[in-house]
């Protein structure tokens, strides 16, 4: 810019313009993403922080924040308590993020996010499902993953009006806040089915051998497993049960949700059922662009990928709502205006508990991928 010093009042007023012009240069909103990148999740972290760059980088190239460029901070939570506590306190305290996405497990999310919640920093879980201890924290914690509760019953209600089972055998990790709750949610529904349950057995996280949970269930010759687990356990249980020479339909809850688990299976994972947040055969625009983007970019879409992704233009939407205010304060209160977002899960808008709300699906594994379930 020219600035004009012969007269006072010219200089003056070349002087404020100069000044808006530079205020109107993009300022940073950083982002800090806790993800699990190593640990019992990592299978989810490495893809949902693929969906995170891709979304901050659509943002911005695309201008869709006027005035503001997102910066995204990636942290690895270690899929556990500690590990989150110690990126949540390098997220608010010295890199001074205005808001948080993650912690990849509802586990580390019950230790992590009450110190967000003090700090008053506004945290986006992208695939906590917990139905209970997340969003209840306080008036800072937002989700845009559908709770087990939101998922499960739809998912089984339509297994059972496919597979008509009458009886069923659970398996359940008792180590994880996630695993656990999506067992009670399973277990309530089976029993407002009018399903019987012959019989439940439990595992940690560390185990690698479910024999003999599996032939006890085995025995008992229920006409469905049912299992609430983590990706890893997840390939182990069912291969496992498949060796056994189980040969019943089995449920899973949204720790199947990982194309890793389908890997890590193989042809054990055939016929596996799922209920899932994202509609991967939706022909919805916004779902189109996600995957046509994600695969330009070489990136496996999966569920994790489009919620990441879905969170950080849940985030762009707040602080547009918030007249391109990007402080802590600002996105928090531009998270309560957001409603029927266009997002690749649906229309995504917010239950006055800050739950994410959206159509879900049931997914089932077929010549191994998943396939919608009409
Ligand atoms: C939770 C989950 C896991 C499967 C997250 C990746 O749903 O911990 O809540």
């Amino acid at each position: 810019m020219l600035l004009d010093f012969r007269h006072p009042l010219l200089a003056l007023a070349a002087l404020l313009a100069a000044g808006t012009a530079s205020a109107q240069d993009a300022r940073n909103v950083k982002i800090g993403a806790a993800l699990s990148m190593t640990g019992a999740a990592a299978v989810y972290g490495a893809t949902q922080k693929n969906g995170i760059q891709l979304a901050v980088d659509e943002i911005n190239a695309g201008k869709l924040i006027p005035g503001v460029k997102l910066e995204a901070i990636f942290e690895d939570d270690g899929s556990v308590k500690e590990q989150g506590i110690n990126v949540y306190q390098r997220f608010i305290n010295q890199y001074k993020v205005s808001a948080i996405i993650g912690p990849t497990l509802s586990t580390t999310a019950t230790a992590a996010d009450p110190i967000a919640q003090m700090a008053r920093v506004p945290v986006v879980a992208v695939s906590n499902t917990a139905p209970t201890g997340i969003t209840d924290i306080g008036d800072f914690i937002w989700r845009v993953s559908l709770t087990e509760k939101q998922v499960i019953p739809g998912a089984m209600k339509k297994a059972q009006e496919k597979l008509k089972f009458k009886t069923a055998g659970v398996l359940y990790g008792n180590d994880d806040v996630f695993t656990k709750a999506g067992y009670d949610v399973m277990r309530a529904t089976l029993d407002s089915l009018g399903v019987k349950v012959l019989g439940t057995q439990t595992f940690a996280k560390p185990d690698r051998d479910f024999n003999a949970q599996l032939t006890a269930l085995k025995g008992l010759g229920p006409d469905i497993l049912v299992v609430s687990a983590l990706a890893d356990n997840a390939s182990a249980i069912v291969a496992q049960a498949r060796q056994l020479g189980w040969t019943g339909p089995i449920l899973g809850g949204n720790g199947f949700n990982s194309p890793a688990f389908i890997k890590n299976a193989g042809a054990a994972a055939e016929g596996v059922l799922v209920g899932t947040a994202w509609n991967a055969a939706s022909p919805a625009p916004a779902n189109e662009r996600f995957k046509k983007a994600m695969a330009a970019r070489g990136f496996a879409a999966d569920q994790f990928a489009a919620q990441a992704y879905t969170g950080v233009h849940v985030i762009a939407a707040a602080i547009r709502a918030a007249g391109g205010k990007g402080g802590r304060d600002d996105i928090k209160a531009g998270l309560a205006k957001v409603k029927d977002l266009d997002t690749p899960l649906g229309k995504l808008s917010f239950t006055p508990a800050r739950d994410g709300q959206h159509e879900p699906a049931v997914q089932v594994v077929k010549d191994g991928k998943f396939q919608i379930v009409e």
